[in-house]
């Protein structure tokens, strides 16, 4: 095991890491901004260094200052939690050319997923059911293109494959519109990611978004860890996610899961992954890979009882996993409300000094979270202040703690978008559950016009 570990991130990803190796007994270095120095989870770390002032650019995405504090400091691996430099594959080269271990994939299996593109043909090739699409980049002659789009069908959807994460796509309903689409898309790509590459797929209408967690150690060993539903979003921003998937059939979960496993091993991939499908009239779709630790990781944690910032650390230090497929059983329900500092319903950020704070607490609740009283959120990162997580038996009872553990949770001196989440609590149509990725963004429309009336 390492003797130190850099945190290479802030906020409450910043203290869970710092909880992960404590408890594996290796002592932690926190990296911060000049905005971050006062935060309570920098002074709890074993050691910090501060990196440069608050934007982002000069501090957290800064690779030579956290380089250098990983020397000056001794430390032996670094961990890039979620965000900022944990998918940039130039970063994670850096690091190991550098002598430290980077917590997260090989670069070059980094790299293939970044371009999405190659992550598609490779999980293809690995077995992975993708949308219907494009055989690889589309080519220049607009004469080629229309035949593609034909062949697929209207709808279509135009992706950049140096995007992700709902960057640079574009809808296309008629082959009028088709070539000037392509256009567009090629220019707001090579402007956005310095390549041009596109590609084309089937546009489903009314998806689901449900991912696959996967973990695998240097050794072409790979399980998956269940699936997670993350369709309750906003403008590409998860708002709740939760796992099982409500009402999809363990056994297609299954399928699918040992796909996702069997494409690891066969691509050498090492440490946590998600892969994210869309998810439609019960058949699942790839769209994309993330090949790090996710923002809502605590859902499968509660469910499978695996510590996976831990397990990240150990495949990373070279471990073997631990357990085997049969191992892992899913056990109950759990869901993450993602708790912003913003207004809850015009959703613009509201940074500030949090003049009082009174987590929830009980039965199947925990709270992710860097902040305390006291503490002020700076205007200069994520408005994500913190998660609380609930488990239960089964999805209704994790829903009510979640309502009990939202009612007893205050944090005054800012806004936050508690009251949505309290709101969406009591919606018949998520109490129900299996919305579509559209749901939450057409019940919002919906409040606008009626109280516009
Ligand atoms: C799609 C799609 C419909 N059809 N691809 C958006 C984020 C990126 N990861 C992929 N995205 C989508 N790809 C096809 N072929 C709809 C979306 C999409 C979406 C996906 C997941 C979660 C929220 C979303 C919101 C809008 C659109």
């Amino acid at each position: 095991m390492f003797d130190k570990i850099l945190i290479a991130n802030r906020g409450e990803i910043a203290l869970r890491i710092q909880r992960a190796c404590r408890e594996l007994g290796v002592k932690t270095v926190v990296v911060h901004s000049e905005a971050d120095r006062e935060a309570k989870y920098v002074k709890l770390a074993d050691e910090s260094v501060c990196i440069g002032p608050a934007p982002s650019a000069q501090s957290y995405l800064n690779v030579p200052a956290i380089i250098s504090a990983a020397e000056v400091t001794d430390a032996q691996a670094i961990h890039p939690g979620y965000g900022f430099l944990s998918e940039n594959a130039d970063f994670a080269e850096r690091v190991e050319k550098s002598g430290f271990v980077f917590i997260g994939p090989r670069p070059e299996t980094i790299r293939l997923m970044g371009d999405k593109v190659s992550a598609k043909d490779a999980m293809k090739a690995a077995g992975v059911p993708c949308v219907p699409g494009s055989e690889g980049a589309l080519p220049d002659d607009p004469k080629e293109i229309i035949r593609v789009a034909k062949s697929i069908g209207y709808p279509v959807i135009i992706k950049a494959a140096g995007g992700g994460g709902g960057r640079g796509m574009r809808v296309v309903h008629t082959e009028a519109a088709l070539i000037n689409a392509v256009n567009m898309t090629r220019q707001e790509a090579q402007a956005a990611f310095g390549n041009p590459m596109v590609y084309m797929e089937k546009f489903l209408e009314n998806p689901r978004h449900v991912e696959i967690q996967v973990l695998a150690d240097s050794f072409r060993n790979a399980v998956y860890l269940g699936d997670r539903d993350c369709s309750m979003q906003r403008r590409h921003q998860k708002v709740i996610e939760e796992a099982p998937a409500p009402g999809i059939a363990r056994r297609l979960i299954d399928r699918i899961g040992v796909r996702c496993a069997d494409a690891c091993k066969k691509i050498g991939y090492r440490g946590a992954g998600t892969f994210e499908f869309l998810f439609e009239n019960g058949e699942f779709y790839f769209i994309e890979m993330n090949t790090r630790i996710q923002v809502e990781h605590p859902v499968t944690e509660l469910i499978t009882g695996i510590d996976l910032v831990q397990e990240q650390i150990r495949v990373a230090a070279g471990e073997k996993l631990r357990f085997k497929q049969r191992d892992i059983k899913l056990t109950g329900h759990a869901l993450e409300c993602r708790i912003n500092a913003e207004d809850p319903y015009k959703f613009t950020p509201s940074p500030g000094k949090i003049t009082g704070y009174h987590p929830p607490g009980g039965p199947g609740v925990r709270v992710d979270s860097h902040v305390y009283q006291g503490y002020t959120v700076p205007p200069y990162y994520d408005s994500m202040i913190g998660k609380v997580i609930t488990y239960g038996d089964t999805r209704d009872q994790a829903i009510r703690r979640m309502s009990i553990a939202l009612s007893e949770m205050i944090v005054s001196g800012i806004k936050t978008n508690i009251p949505l989440h309290q709101e969406l609590m009591q919606d018949a149509r998520f109490v129900d559950g299996g919305t579509s990725i559209h749901y939450l963004e057409q019940k919002l429309a919906d409040q606008v016009l009626a109280k516009a009336k």
